[in-house]
């Protein structure tokens, strides 16, 4: 693929691209992944291209809760993988979270460049795998009903990045606290989860492991208290705001 020059005005945006466009040649990435990271570019757009306030008021709650969960689990997808497969298995290694892969379209192939690529990448034990006897998450069709039954199955909080609308539903049917990573404020995931950060998550995440690693020391009662006072609903409308405001007022052209 030809080289893109760093001086390109949207260098950053080619990069992810490429990124993205390389992770489907290999059998990673779901032919869908490029039109969600597609719709995905759209919103980012909007957002300025910047992690916004309500983004960064997300970010402090959900390392919070990661930090009070007894057993969190990071969900991984094909555009997940692609993007941040790194940064998955930092916040991992420092948060305690484990690490599950759950996919959509699920074929045993991309299961396993996917356990590669997060191998590749750090991690030590990845869920999820091909060699796991699954269960079946209730009020889940598909492949995607197939969990993990020391990962998402137990889970009591969930990290699902970039999802469908219809998983991050069932996982608040059973039970789990579910974080998510979109950068539509509208999606059915957004507004369903308990904690949406509105952000790309290739910048999302380097804040999250930022801020876990800021709050360990921190004593429950406060990671508690910052919890309680956040509300999902008030904050995905500050991000449209945000979105309607002056933040996106310096994206490049
Ligand atoms: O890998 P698989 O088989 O599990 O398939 C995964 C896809 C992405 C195809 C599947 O989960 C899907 O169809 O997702 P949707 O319903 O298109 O939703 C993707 C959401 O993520 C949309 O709201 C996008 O705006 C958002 N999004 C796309 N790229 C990013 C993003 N959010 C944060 N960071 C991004 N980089």
């Amino acid at each position: 693929m030809q080289e893109i020059p760093k001086n390109h005005p949207r260098y950053q945006s080619l990069i992810l691209r490429k990124k993205i466009s390389e992770a489907h040649k290999a059998g990673v990435l779901a032919e869908s992944g490029m039109i969600a990271h597609g719709r995905g570019e759209a919103f980012d757009y909007l957002l300025g291209e910047k992690t916004i306030p309500p983004a960064k008021r997300a970010i402090e709650v959900a390392a919070a809760q990661i930090l009070l969960a007894q057993n969190p689990v990071i969900s991984v997808n094909g555009n997940t993988a692609a993007l941040s497969a790194r940064e998955v298995i930092e916040l991992s290694n420092k948060s305690g979270a484990k690490v599950e892969i759950n996919l959509f379209y699920r074929t045993p192939e991309r299961v396993d460049k996917i356990r590669r690529m997060l191998h590749n990448s750090g991690a030590r034990k990845v869920l999820g795998t091909n060699d796991e006897d699954h269960l079946h998450l209730k009020g889940m069709e598909g492949p995607r009903s197939f969990v993990s039954a020391e990962g998402i199955y137990s889970a009591d909080v969930v990290l699902v990045p970039l999802e469908d609308g219809d998983r991050a539903q069932a996982l608040i049917a059973n039970n789990k606290v579910v974080i998510t990573i979109d950068l539509n404020p509208l999606s059915r995931t957004a507004r369903s989860s308990s904690i949406t950060i509105v952000d790309n998550l290739v910048r999302a995440l380097p804040l999250l492991i930022q801020e876990v690693e800021k709050l360990k020391g921190e004593e429950q009662y406060k990671l508690e208290e910052m919890v309680r006072n956040f509300n999902n609903q008030v904050n995905l409308n500050d991000s449209l705001k945000a979105i309607l405001g002056s933040y996106h007022a310096d994206v490049k052209p």
